[in-house]
């Protein structure tokens, strides 16, 4: 008999422990819930899956792109913008259109290698996009580009929502008896309520533009990753403050004029508003990082930046003045050699490369673009992006995988299904090592208001639950092994109290599964000092 950590693709042990319990409860339920637990099982063995939302227009393709690190994506207008694209790992570079009726047609990628903006099929007819790619990036998470929230037409927004797993309070609008109960393999047998359960991102980029505004935050809060009520929190949300280059520097204050500085000012005032819905808003240029991560900057760029720094400064700034008077300005850069810096790089990154090349006049095209790629605050992006998303994706998609298996259960309509599925979910979460899932559960609904806490302790949470560092978990990172211990045991016996006295039932629970999270980590740490 083959176990679930036989299997080549799981995140961690904790998908592996998910992964046994659906193995192990198939044969004991119906067919319907058994092929959701298929689903469940193929998808916890697939890359995190990652979903970039946002408003339309806010740059969410174009900093796709930046990601994957090739202009696939179309941005700005086109039918393609308005579908949902699922960008995953494959040895052939490949679009699929998928037609809601499941059946699949093979795009051709345009000359440029993109996708093509518009279709010559039934738009209607259209389900989503499916990119298989070679690039690395793609390995270990899937993005998913969306049309955005704010889309005029309510097509798109009803592809994001089913997408992002706030359609499942939806009527499915297809019949519910026909599908289910053969038992017969494959993924397509599932009936729509199953596939809503288990449908769905486990982790959201979310990208806002300069202000934030309530619908923005409304989004956020209608994320609910594999349906089953887990919101977008900490631990599988953060948040990018786009197009920082259009900010004007002097609509904020403390900023000193300087573009980068008031993004960073202004990401941090949003992190407040959207906390505890994300874990960071993190500012980036999402144009310039597409242009110098995607080929889409050239050699022949640079050599139009260098002639454009060789303009003496009267007539420079009065250039950078507008995009309009760059493009028309008398000077000679042929006007359309530099309509394509603009859409490029836009003002703000052609006065970066300018500066650059004034500095160092030798500068290659090469050291250029990598100039540009520090300026776009990508690596930012990318660093986090590890931090929040890769570093817990065993945890995260366990997390979601078992939310899929209690939303099955809980849409069987069987009570004895119910109450074994739930029995073994139990035993699951009793163990010491699934004690990292009763944590991000604390964790989601502390941060998510489901159970209120004092700010001071739903920091602490915060805290232990977001990281698997025992220094960061316990704030007291690089201090001595003996210090932390104590410090563990100390907080360990205070929430112990506090589960038993002064708490409402609810911080009750949380109180319980934090007091063991210290208690483990004094066991560990003990383990370490010998
Ligand atoms: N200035 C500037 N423009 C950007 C940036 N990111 C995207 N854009 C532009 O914004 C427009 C919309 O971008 P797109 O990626 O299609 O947005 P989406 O609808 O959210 O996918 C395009 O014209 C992009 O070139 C940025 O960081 N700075
Ligand atoms: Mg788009």
């Amino acid at each position: 008999m083959t176990t679930a950590t036989d299997q080549p693709h799981l995140a961690g042990p904790l998908s592996a422990a998910v992964a046994n319990l659906c193995t192990r409860l198939q044969p004991q339920v119906s067919a319907r819930t058994a092929a959701g637990f298929r689903e469940v099982l193929r998808r916890l063995s697939a890359p995190l899956q990652v979903a970039v939302a946002g408003r339309i227009k806010s740059g969410k393709s174009t900093l796709v792109n930046a990601l994957i690190g090739r202009r696939v994506a179309p941005t700005d207008v086109g039918e393609c913008t308005r579908l949902v694209t699922r960008f995953q790992y494959g040895t052939v570079d490949r679009v699929e259109l998928v037609f809601l009726d499941g059946r699949k047609q093979v795009l051709p990628f345009d000359a440029t290698g993109m996708i093509p903006g518009d279709l010559d099929v039934d738009f209607d007819q259209v389900s989503h996009l499916e990119a298989y790619l070679t690039n690395a990036v793609l390995r270990d998470l899937t993005v998913i580009d969306t049309p955005g929230l704010g889309s005029l037409d309510a097509a798109s927004v009803r592809r994001t929502e089913q997408l992002l797993g706030a359609a499942k309070h939806r009527k499915p609008d297809e019949d519910d008896d026909e599908a289910g109960g053969n038992g017969a393999d494959g993924g397509d047998e599932l009936d729509p309520t199953s596939r809503n359960a288990v449908a769905g991102a486990e982790a959201v980029l979310y990208v806002v533009t300069q202000g934030v505004r309530a619908d923005d935050q409304q989004a956020l809060a209608a994320f609910t990753a594999a349906t089953a009520s887990r919101e977008a929190g900490p631990v599988n949300a953060i948040a990018v403050l786009n197009k920082a280059d259009t900010i004007a520097p002097e609509s904020v204050t403390g900023a000193d004029g300087d573009v980068w500085k008031a993004a960073s000012l202004l990401a941090e005032k949003q992190a407040q508003t959207l906390r505890p819905r994300v874990a960071d808003v993190i500012p980036v240029i999402g144009l310039l990082a597409e242009s110098a991560e995607s080929g889409g900057f050239t050699s022949a760029d640079a050599d139009a930046l260098r002639s454009l720094s060789k303009l003496d400064d009267a007539t420079w700034e009065t250039m950078l003045l507008s995009a309009d008077i760059f493009t028309t300005w008398d000077c000679e850069v042929p006007p359309g050699t530099r309509a394509r810096l603009l859409e490029k790089l836009d003002l703000y990154g052609v006065r970066c490369a300018v500066d650059a090349l004034r500095a160092d006049p030798e500068l290659t095209a090469g050291a250029l673009r990598r100039t540009l790629l520090n300026a776009s605050g990508l690596a930012g992006v990318r660093s986090r992006l590890d931090a929040v998303f890769r570093a817990r994706a065993d945890g995260i998609k366990a997390a979601a995988a078992l939310a899929s298996v209690t939303a099955l259960a809980h849409a069987s309509g069987d009570p004895g299904e119910r109450q074994r599925v739930h029995d073994a979910i139990e035993v699951l979460l009793a163990k010491p090592e699934a004690h990292q899932l009763r944590l991000l559960e604390a964790l989601t609904l502390v941060t998510s208001g489901a159970v209120a806490m004092p700010e001071d302790l739903a920091e602490e949470v915060l805290r232990v639950g977001s990281s698997a560092d025992i220094g960061e978990q316990l704030g007291m990172r690089g201090r001595p092994v003996k210090e932390l211990s104590a410090y563990a045991l100390e907080r360990a016996g205070w929430w112990r109290s506090f589960a038993s006295f002064g708490a409402t039932p609810a911080q009750s629970r949380v109180a319980h599964v934090v007091h063991r999270a210290y208690f483990l980590i004094w066991q560990q740490l003990r383990e370490q000092a010998g």
